[in-house]
């Protein structure tokens, strides 16, 4: 299936915990809630879970409360503006969702920041 396509292009990006938090939606300005989440990339959607053993559960429960973001033309880029905090990168889903990515652990969320990116552009070109 083609989650398990990109797992294995990109082996060592299962999953990771990185601080999210939504600072608009539908045009309209929300207030920050910063929280750490479990992120998996799949093919062209990014998944949220509360805690890394919830990715499992999921996957057999269905109606297990799951949150996510199509990527499909999502713009994926960092940002200085956004945020006090450092290494910051922005998703605008094309719903016009926006979300913050932060970890203080630069390699880890530039090696994601850039395979989101990826995805994302390949998605919207596909
Ligand atoms: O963009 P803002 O409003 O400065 O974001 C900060 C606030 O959301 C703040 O919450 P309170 O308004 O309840 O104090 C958060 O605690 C901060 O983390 C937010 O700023 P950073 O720079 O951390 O994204």
């Amino acid at each position: 299936n083609s989650t398990q396509d990109v797992h294995q292009l990109q082996p060592s990006l299962h999953g990771v915990y990185l601080n999210k938090t939504k600072i608009a939606e539908g045009g309209k300005k929300l207030k920050k809630n910063w929280t750490s989440v479990w992120v998996v990339l799949s093919a062209n959607e990014l998944r949220f879970y509360k805690e890394s053993k919830q990715e499992a559960v999921g996957s057999l429960k269905s109606g297990h409360k799951q949150e996510g973001v199509d990527l499909c033309g999502a713009v994926v880029d960092w940002t200085t503006e956004k945020s006090s905090r450092k290494n910051v990168f922005q998703i605008t889903t094309r719903s016009g969702e926006e979300l913050l990515l932060q970890s203080d652990d630069y390699p880890t969320v530039s090696k994601w920041h850039d395979a989101i990116k990826k995805t994302a552009d390949r998605s919207f070109s596909a």
